[in-house]
């Protein structure tokens, strides 16, 4: 069978390690399935399949344990389970933790997964398929894992036409003109498998940029076919709506909040999704940003609007995840934005609002400092939002491996309870006292074969997936976890491909805007470059506004001096971001407006440096095709001639990147190119 990508990281292929097979056929030779509720079952079917695929031989299921069983449940659905004694164990694991252990059960040796529910026995045994599939000696096992963050949510940004903002891999998995009819649609299933693996526990099925007709029963009755599908994998359903919908659907002259008509409307559309999705999870809101309506329209606030539509969800025990996205041309500088007007609504928010925050202050690019909402926003829930579609990375034509962006966010100190108060902490709750937290990730599956279309942007999926889980876990330990299970366990393999998991981010960031450079793409497609001086059109919507070089110098002056942004961080960031000297060179840009000849760290002048990097991002992604093609006997054919040809395209453009930014700069300053540079392709 040809590899298309299709069954991503659960492919469940036969140990090649023969030692570590013969050993798993011993302990793995069959399963004892507790209850049948949907959940359990879908656990039994996961196991068998993947068992079976791990040691290549047939799985049986026998009504009690014998040798070699694998036992899962919760302690009410399996007397097993609970002769086994895990409570203490299964008490600080929540709802949807889980424990495995290697036990003896009547003197027979047996592994068992234990949750305290039917979904967190899911994602034990999803963990176990994890552990056989990386090759993981598992003779002694003994784990116990829960998640670190509450709500692990995807959005889609798909329209109701199918097509997807910033998606480049398909149309829209969710077919909606044979929905609701034909759910049992294969693609469904396996969508909510994937996220399942990963303990994902939300999706929000439309685009931000909403369209008003998913309120109406014509499309709740469609949403809900995909919620029943969803629901036994543990993965509830969440709506993108549209502030003005009453207007928009209903005739109304006003969406204002504070109006007891337009709350009513609100009320009584909520009732009705719920009698649709009886476990609906709730609503997504972009308003008053990138000409989204909102609250603003009607003179009231982000917290007015926010707390409307908490106000309905609440007696169902849904949420709003309200974004903080918002920036408008009239700001003197977009990155103060959010923070301007977030923080004065610090604690008037409703418990069941969660303030869902880019991981930058702009708008995902390649790489960001922090936005300053985190560690600040103390009384109010909040999510990460991030980016696996790769809109700012070359779509689906680029290879970037995002853990590093990823786990560059959660471990950010914010200093906000002083040094160590970092993202990852705070989103797990352990910091200030939050009734909810969150993390998103924008992803991109479509219709394409492999879901993605780069196959490499399935590692970003499941990096989201596994921080969301763990925020302590590392990009390196991710991406070989990924490659091990995606691809070949083979140690020639991982070794090479562990330098591209761990350069093809930055490889990104050099070519593109290194140094704290940021947005210099064209307008609209975010694909290639335009640093030119553009005067025509929204001046936020050009490269001059983010790069300000002029022929004095370049970057963005953020201190007192400029927009003062930096007073948004807590003092020891406003400190070392004050002076350029202590500002680190990765986001130097970002806060400073330097001369050509500001001295770097190489001893380059700022110049020299800007064009090293340049030139390094393009040499990375060199590598990175050489490392590729070493790898070619560990690769099936498919992927193997589909990413080395991503890779030539990639190539092309990074040298475009960089000959368009170095020569519009160099028309700017007229320095000289630093001796040895490579000439312009
Ligand atoms: O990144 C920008 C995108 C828009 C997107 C917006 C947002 C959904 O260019 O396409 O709209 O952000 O996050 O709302």
């Amino acid at each position: 069978q040809a590899e298309d990508g299709y069954r991503m990281w659960l492919r469940y292929q036969p140990t090649a390690d023969t030692q570590l097979r013969s050993q798993y056929q011993q302990q793995f030779t069959n399963i004892v399935q507790p209850g049948d509720s949907p959940t359990l079952q879908l656990a039994a079917r996961e196991l068998a399949t993947g068992l079976r695929g791990i040691t290549g031989q047939e799985i049986a299921t026998p009504d009690t344990p014998t040798t070699g069983s694998v036992v899962f449940g919760t302690p009410e659905s399996s007397a097993v389970i609970k002769s086994l004694e895990l409570n203490d164990q299964l008490n600080a694991l929540g709802d949807e933790g889980f424990v495995i252990a290697r036990r003896e059960y009547r003197g027979k040796p047996i592994t068992a997964i234990a949750a305290n529910s039917d979904v967190g026995v899911l994602y034990g045994s999803f963990h176990l398929l994890r552990l056989l599939q990386t090759q993981t000696p598992v003779d002694q096992l003994a784990t116990q894992s829960a998640p670190a963050v509450e709500h692990r949510v995807v959005n889609h940004w798909d329209n109701l036409n199918r097509v997807v903002e910033r998606g480049y891999a398909g149309l829209s998995l969710w077919d909606w003109g044979t929905l609701p009819a034909y759910k049992d649609n294969p693609r469904y299933k396996d969508y909510a498998r994937i996220n399942a693996s990963l303990g994902i526990n939300g999706t929000v099925i439309n685009n931000v940029n909403a369209d008003a007709r998913i309120l109406t029963d014509q499309f709740l009755e469609k949403a809900a076919a995909l919620a029943d599908v969803f629901r036994p994998y543990g993965i509830k359903l969440y709506l993108s709506v549209k502030f003005n919908s009453p207007m928009l659907l209903d005739g109304f002259e006003t969406a204002d909040p504070l109006d007891p008509k337009v709350q009513k409307w609100w009320q009584e559309r909520v009732k009705k999704v719920y009698e649709y999705i009886p476990d609906f999870g709730g609503f997504l809101v972009k308003a008053n940003s990138e000409g989204q309506p909102g609250p603003q329209d009607f003179n009231r606030n982000h917290a007015d609007g926010a707390n409307m539509l908490a106000e309905a969800l609440e007696p169902f025990g849904g949420v709003v995840f309200w974004r903080a996205f918002v920036y408008a041309p009239e700001q003197g500088d977009r990155f103060r934005e959010a923070y301007d007007e977030f923080m004065p609504l610090d604690g008037k928010f409703k418990d069941n609002v969660i303030v869902q925050i880019k991981n930058g202050p702009i708008d995902f690019q390649p790489r960001e400092p922090f936005s300053p909402l985190f560690g600040s926003l103390e009384k109010t829930n909040i999510a990460l939002e991030l980016q696996v579609t790769q809109e700012y990375f070359g779509f689906s034509y680029h290879l970037a491996y995002q853990g590093p962006l990823f786990t560059e966010a959660l471990n950010a100190d914010t200093y906000a309870k002083g040094e160590g108060t970092t993202i990852g902490k705070i989103l797990a709750g352990d910091v200030f006292d939050y009734k909810h937290t969150g993390m998103a990730a924008v992803i991109n599956p479509g219709n394409s074969r492999n879901w993605t279309s780069h196959p490499f942007v399935q590692s970003s999926w499941y990096a989201f997936g596994r921080l969301a889980w763990d925020v302590n876990l590392t990009s390196s330990a991710i991406g070989e976890e990924w490659l091990r299970q995606t691809f070949s366990n083979d140690s020639d393999f991982i070794q090479p491909m562990q330098e591209i998991m761990a350069i093809s981010r930055e490889a990104g960031v050099n070519y593109r805007m290194p140094l704290g450079l940021t947005h210099l793409y064209a307008q609209g497609h975010h694909y290639g470059p335009a640093p030119w001086h553009d005067k025509s059109g929204r001046p936020d919507w050009t490269a001059y506004y983010y790069h300000q070089a002029t022929e004095d110098g370049i970057g963005f002056d953020r201190t007192q001096s400029g927009s003062n942004a930096i007073e948004q961080y807590h003092d020891e960031l406003t400190n070392k971001f004050t002076d350029p000297d202590t500002t680190p060179e990765d986001i130097l840009l970002w806060f400073h407006h330097l001369g050509w000849n500001y001295q770097m760290n190489s001893g380059r002048s700022l110049w020299q440096e800007l064009v090293h990097k340049y030139d390094t991002g393009v040499a990375q992604v060199e590598q990175m095709q050489k490392t590729w093609e070493s790898v070619k006997d560990y690769v099936d054919a498919e992927r193997y001639q589909r990413v080395k040809a991503l890779l030539q395209v990639q190539l092309r453009d990074a040298k475009h990147w960089r000959d368009a930014c170095i020569s519009y700069f160099q028309s700017v300053n007229g320095l000289p190119l630093p001796k040895g540079s490579p000439e312009p392709a």
